[in-house]
């Protein structure tokens, strides 16, 4: 392919995305600083047992404070994007029942501009599992159809002022996981479970999830809606959702395991994007959940028809998928009559999908990559996507020596093998704008606290500094060879 007067091979367009992702309560800390309100995560960390160092975002990587130097990471890495999410308790610390704090609007106004500066792109998700706290307390917090109007409110805001230089808005990053972890598992605030799918009987497992869901779903759409009636044509952005993907392949070529991965497709995926892009759960949900599927009104139909622009893809890892119609399976998360008598495991003939890695859920499968963006590619038209996160995490083992921690040659050929798949599924004609690695830096994962390590810098605690790993230099070649547009920076 001809580009510029020079010869490139690569099989991504002209304008895509390269960058790195990030989200305010993994990053910012200075959770208390300026103004800022707390939030459900704050609140969760803070109660003992949750999380697996009993650490918590307090500080995290002091983002909120070092994003200049941070920014000077991302400059060297080329990239012309990042994602990162605005943290609501910051904009509005008491949601829609108190003030807009202005230090906070003042803090991204700061980073939107430096990152502009540098022509870098900001791609910019609203809520990355946070929700102010007084929110979280009136609602469990995505309980309560109400919510719907503190997040239309919320948007409203980010639109009207940070709008004028923010081109790609997500409203959620990763519902499914929101709900799943939230409501069915217990594992993520508000904790809520039965015991036959986790470790409290507060909650119940089997309807709380769809409630949840179909409130954050009809949540997005009042956001999308704001944004096309009063912002988009003036403003000309795009708004979209990011998913969290997993490749569900079938156990067997038997039509009952192919059926069996097409319902746990329903139930992780199609769950949220069939109601926004067609206006109606998947059929497969119907038929099992029948009347304890929320349902949607009329007025809730007309919202919907608001849709998104684009799809963003989290993907890091598959399983295998079998029929539990005709079979015995225990019932339990990821196996459950709820989700259509599947059983979701990494193992097929005591043979693991991919190489295992130090996160129990991640298994090293790059073909999953081609294999969910093609698939979404037909289900929903081809419509745009952004592979959002992608990204490889490494336990934290304080006996490693600081040379083996950089020298991460596995986190390097996971994300080129990613990388390689994701360009054949481009090559077959799907549209992909973008890839955004997970993470700039190690920081804080959530249950796993800091223990867990997916950065292209590495990150020590004890002094916050940042330091260069190997993929990181990697990742740097790698955007070098293949982006085809220079970066415009502002001033140029
Ligand atoms: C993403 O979440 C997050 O967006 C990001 O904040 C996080 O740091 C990053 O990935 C790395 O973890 O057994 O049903 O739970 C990913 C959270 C947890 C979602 C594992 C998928 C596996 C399926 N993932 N989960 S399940």
């Amino acid at each position: 392919i001809k580009v510029n007067g020079e010869f490139s091979s690569s099989p991504f367009p002209r304008s895509f995305l390269f960058g790195t992702a990030s989200s305010s309560y993994q990053y910012e800390g200075a959770f208390l600083t300026d103004g800022k309100g707390l939030n459900n995560w704050d609140n969760f960390t803070h109660k003992p047992g949750n999380i697996m160092d009993g650490s918590n975002g307090d500080v995290a990587v002091d983002h909120y404070h070092r994003y200049l130097q941070d920014l000077d990471l991302m400059d060297y890495l080329g990239v012309n994007s990042y994602r990162f999410s605005i943290s609501w308790a910051r904009v509005l610390p008491k949601g829609r029942f108190g003030d807009v704090n202005w230090a906070g609007i003042d803090h991204y106004n700061k980073l939107i501009n430096a990152l502009l500066l540098k022509g870098i792109q900001p791609f910019v998700t609203l809520t990355h599992y946070d929700i102010p706290q007084e929110l979280a307390d009136r609602y469990g917090p995505w309980l309560s159809r109400e919510v719907q109007e503190d997040f239309e409110y919320y948007a409203d805001i980010c639109f009207k002022y940070f709008g004028d230089r923010v081109k790609y808005w997500a409203t959620f990053n990763e519902p499914n996981v929101v709900v799943i972890r939230g409501y069915q598992s217990g594992i993520y605030p508000p904790s809520r479970c039965s015991s036959l799918f986790g470790n409290c009987t507060n909650g119940d497992s089997e309807k709380e999830p769809f409630i949840a869901a179909h409130n954050i779903i009809l949540s997005h759409a009042a956001a999308v809606k704001i944004y096309r009636t009063k912002y988009q044509k003036e403003q000309e952005g795009n708004i979209g959702i990011v998913m969290n993907t997993l490749w569900l392949e079938p156990m067997s070529n038997s039509l009952g395991d192919k059926l069996a991965a097409e319902r746990a497709q329903a139930f992780y995926l199609n769950w949220f994007l069939d109601p926004i892009i067609f206006g109606k759960y998947p059929k497969e949900m119907y038929e099992i959940l029948g009347s304890s599927l929320p349902s949607l009104s009329k007025y809730d139909l007309e919202k919907l028809k608001n849709g998104l622009d684009f799809i963003g893809i989290n993907y890091y890892s598959s399983f295998y998928v079998k029929d539990c119609i005709f079979s015995v399976c225990e019932p339990g998360p990821g196996n459950s009559k709820t989700e259509g008598s599947i059983l979701r495991t990494a193992k097929r003939n005591g043979v693991l999908i991919g190489e295992p890695t130090d996160v129990d859920w991640l298994f090293v499968y790059p073909q999953g990559m081609s294999e969910i963006v093609t698939y979404i590619k037909e289900r929903y038209n081809n419509i745009p996507m952004y592979i959002t996160e992608n990204g490889f995490g490494e336990r934290d083992n304080p006996h490693t020596s600081i040379e083996d921690l950089l020298n991460d040659t596995r986190r390097v050929r996971y994300m080129s093998n990613h990388l390689d798949s994701l360009a054949i599924a481009v090559r077959n004609g799907a549209d992909v704008r973008g890839y955004f690695a997970w993470s700039l830096l190690d920081n804080f994962e959530w249950n796993d606290g800091y223990t867990i390590r997916f950065g292209l810098h590495h990150v020590d605690y004890a002094t916050l500094k940042r330091t260069k790993r190997l993929s990181a230099n990697w990742y740097k070649q790698y955007i070098a060879k293949h982006m085809a547009g220079k970066r415009s920076s502002a001033s140029a």
